[in-house]
């Protein structure tokens, strides 16, 4: 019970509304180019992914075509997009990676 006297008695708890960050994925999309072993050291360097997961997941992507690399707030989403792509561009690969409202 809290609040105001004029409470009868009757439990009536409120919060405040913490805005809890909607998330977002980050994607990371096939090319024909971009040696499968540079995705697998993206994946590990940037989403701390294990080698047995990176590889999973960069021939999921090599295969369909696009793959989520995670979940994330926006802020840290836009981040990793930066990362992946600042770190393809220095290789002169041409993966991209994006994101989504998830
Ligand atoms: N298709 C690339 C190749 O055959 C490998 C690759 C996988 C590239 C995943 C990008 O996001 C990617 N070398």
């Amino acid at each position: 019970e809290d609040g105001d006297d004029t409470n009868l008695g009757i439990a009536t708890k409120t919060r405040a509304k913490t805005k809890k960050p909607s998330p977002y994925k980050v994607l990371i999309l096939n090319d024909d180019y971009t040696p499968m072993e540079f995705v697998v050291l993206v994946l590990k360097r940037f989403f701390n992914m294990d080698i047995d997961e990176a590889t999973r997941v960069m021939l999921h992507v090599h295969q369909k075509g696009v793959g989520v690399c995670g979940t994330f707030s926006y802020e840290v989403a836009e981040t990793k997009v930066t990362q992946v792509m600042d770190f393809a561009r220095k290789n002169e690969h041409p993966l991209q990676c994006t994101l989504e409202k998830a």
